[in-house]
This record gives structure tokens, C-alpha cells and sequence, in this order.
């Protein structure tokens, strides 16, 4: 199939709340939404890019450049014959792994529709309904994070990540444990820590975390090899896991017990399987981790949580968590008795563009065609 027509947004959306980590405090997101157009069907995706560089390297601008000058002629040179031909029509393009995935991802809605099967059935998901957390940024005090995190177990959410940072970690996280012993609960570091941390680490051994994500650099796996035996809770990658090569390296080096997977950081869901496949093999868990995607963005997270090694939460809360107003018409909402959200049936990635509102919010669009 030849794609006729990609139009590249870049957009702004407001949170309903700051949210801050170890490395960066924002107030909205400035992501990039894809439309496709090919053999008289219409496509969406999304780049879950920030705004700035602090998470990886990569952010909204350098990603809308890549696009336009290297992936979106590329994708429209393609003849594809599935959504596993596009991560290797980009080849040639190191890294920019969020850039490719957002087209990547439309590529999967358009041949789900083609065929005429929901996204979770095209990727091999095989439940219904995936579980979910709330992953919550740095607070102002101890006592607004207890507030907080109550607020959220009172809509139904039964897993909580608090984001951490030197200043920020032993004492909220015992906070936490202490007030809800039986919370399912996790910490997340952002890279912020040294190896040299491992003892200082070590105190919240005794604090039963589901994991503890990501304390060392972004693009290390050696030195969380080293770190692993110090520490009692589970060990999780997320930025170091780019790639499935990077997967297999941790495994290999025994660098981390759990792996979260974000497509948006991996570049597409192809290789996303790949590392939920290669995980599975050996025995080790992952989960969805989120990158505070738009409805459209969400709709993908949902339907790969749906895989069966995805046995852990996922960051992939009700749109409404993030935003008063999201870019689609069908939101999804909190399952409160179990604290999940419903994987789609639609044909495709189910997603229900609200045009309208994304016109409201688009600040750039660019377009190009087919010959
Ligand atoms: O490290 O998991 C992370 C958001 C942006 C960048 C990195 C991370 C996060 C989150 C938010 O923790 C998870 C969500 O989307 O709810
Ligand atoms: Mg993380």
C-alpha cells in the first residue's frame, strides 16, 4: 500500500495539574499528531514527545524535522505491505525514535482498518481490559502528597508511582507505605542518581515497591547491573530500553528484573512485541509506561497493554487525569471496581477524532503528498 497524503501537527494541551519529576516541572504538552490518508481511508498517530529534551533527546522540534525531511518522504516512497514494513523503511534515520513512531503508529491504525480487525487483535492482545495506575509527579509537601494520592484512590485507581528525586524519595515514599501498607506502589527516578546512590537506594528496601524505575543514566545499563544486587525491590529500565537490542543487553547483563515498555520511545509497536515477546521468553514482567499521551496516543498504550506479559499496571491512566479536554470524542474512563480501562473492539486503533478541538489546539500544521 502507497500512502497518499501525511499531515503533521504540533499541538498544545493543557494538564489539569503541573507535574513534575526528578529532571523537569511542565504545564502542558506539545505533541505531535499524524494523519494519513491512503486507498480512501484516514489514519491517525501520535508522537509523544516533549516539549523539551529533559526526558530523552529528543522533543517536539527536532522531531517535526526529522518528519518533514526525512521520515514523512520516506513513508510516502514505501510500498508497505504491513505495519512491520515502516521500522524498517526508517532505518537509514538513526535514533528519533519518537519522530518514526507517531507515523509508525498511524501505519498500524491504517492497515487494522484495512483489515478490518481492532489494533489489540492486529498486535496479539488477549485481554479486555488492561490494569492501571496513576504515576504522580513531585509535590510541594509530604501532606499534599498524602492528599493527593488519597484523591486518586478515591476515583479508583489502585497502583501509584511517585515520581523521586535526591530530597524527595525515602521519606515520601515510607509516607505513602505507612498510610496505605497494602498500596501496590512504586518509585521513579528519572535518571537522577549515581551509582555512588546504591546504599542511599537501599533504604527503601523494606518499603515492598512493585519496582523502583529507572534511579541511574539514561543511556546506561551497565552501572544498574552493578546497582541490582544492592537493592531488594525489583529493578526496572525505561529510558535506557530503546531499542530491542538494549532489551536483550539487559537481560543478558542481568541489569534489571522488569522492563517498561513505551512505544513512543522504542519507535513503533513492532519492536515493542519484539521486547514483550523477548521478555516473556526469559520470564520477566514489563508494563506500559506513559508519556502523558493525547485520547489518540492513549488508544495505541491501551491496546499494546493488552499483550499478555504486560502483567504489571500500566501508566495509562483515564484521559481525564491529564487533561479537562482531550482531541477525542471517546475519553477512556476509569473501570473503578478493578481499576482498569477497556481495551477497544473498534476496527482500528478506536481513537474518535475531535476535529474541531484539534484545530483549536494545533499551533503548526505541515502537509506533503504521494507522487
Ligand atoms: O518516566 O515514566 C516516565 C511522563 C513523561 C516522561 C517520562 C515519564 C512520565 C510519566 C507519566 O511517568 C506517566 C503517564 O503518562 O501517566
Ligand atoms: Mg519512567
Amino acid at each position: 500500500m502507497r500512502i497518499e497524503r501525511i499531515e503533521i501537527r504540533k499541538i498544545h494541551l493543557p494538564y489539569v495539574a503541573p507535574f513534575e519529576t526528578s529532571g523537569w516541572r511542565e504545564l502542558g504538552r506539545d505533541p505531535i499528531i499524524i494523519r494519513l490518508e491512503a486507498d480512501g481511508l484516514v489514519a491517525w498517530g501520535e508522537s509523544p514527545v516533549g516539549t523539551h529534551p529533559f526526558y530523552n533527546e529528543e522533543c517536539t522540534d527536532t522531531a517535526l524535522i526529522i518528519q518533514q525531511k526525512y521520515l514523512a518522504p520516506m513513508l510516502l516512497e514505501a510500498d508497505l505491505t504491513g505495519p512491520e514494513d515502516v521500522t524498517a523503511a526508517f532505518a537509514r534515520v538513526r535514533g528519533n525514535k519518537m519522530a518514526k513512531a507517531g507515523l509508525e503508529f498511524a501505519a498500524w491504525d491504517l492497515f487494522s482498518q484495512r483489515a478490518g480487525k481492532s489494533l489489540a487483535d492486529m498486535l496479539g492482545g488477549t485481554r479486555d481490559r488492561v490494569e492501571v495506575g496513576v504515576s504522580v509527579g513531585i509535590q510541594p509537601n509530604i501532606e499534599t502528597l498524602l492528599e493527593v494520592v488519597e484523591a486518586y484512590l478515591a476515583d479508583g485507581y489502585g497502583r501509584i508511582k511517585l515520581k523521586i528525586k535526591p530530597g524527595w524519595d525515602i521519606e515520601p515514599a515510607r509516607a505513602v507505605r505507612e498510610r496505605w501498607p497494602d498500596l501496590k506502589l512504586q518509585v521513579d527516578a528519572n535518571s537522577i542518581y549515581r551509582l555512588e546512590d546504591g546504599p542511599h537506594l537501599a533504604e527503601l528496601n523494606d518499603l515492598n515497591l512493585l519496582l523502583i524505575e529507572q534511579p541511574l543514566a539514561h543511556d546506561d545499563i551497565f552501572d544498574h547491573a552493578k546497582l541490582k544486587p544492592m537493592l531488594a525491590n525489583p529493578l526496572c529500565l525505561d529510558e535506557s530500553i530503546i531499542s530491542p537490542d538494549h532489551a536483550r543487553w539487559a537481560i543478558e547483563m542481568n541489569a534489571c528484573d522488569i522492563i517498561n515498555i513505551k512505544p513512543g520511545r522504542i519507535g513503533g509497536l513492532a519492536d515493542s512485541v519484539r521486547i514483550h515477546d523477548m521478555a516473556q521468553a526469559v520470564g520477566m514482567p514489563v508494563w506500559h509506561g506513559g508519556m502523558l499521551e493525547t485520547g489518540i496516543g492513549r488508544y495505541f498504550n491501551v491496546a499494546l497493554a493488552s499483550l499478555p506479559n504486560f502483567t504489571l499496571p500500566g501508566d495509562i491512566s483515564a484521559n481525564d487525569r491529564y487533561y479537562a479536554r482531550d482531541i477525542v470524542t471517546n475519553p477512556f474512563t476509569l473501570n473503578q471496581e478493578d481499576s482498569t480501562l477497556t481495551v477497544s473492539t473498534a476496527v482500528g486503533s478506536g481513537a474518535i477524532v475531535d476535529e474541531d478541538f484539534l484545530d483549536e489546539v494545533t499551533l503548526e500544521t505541515w502537509e506533503m503528498r504521494g507522487r
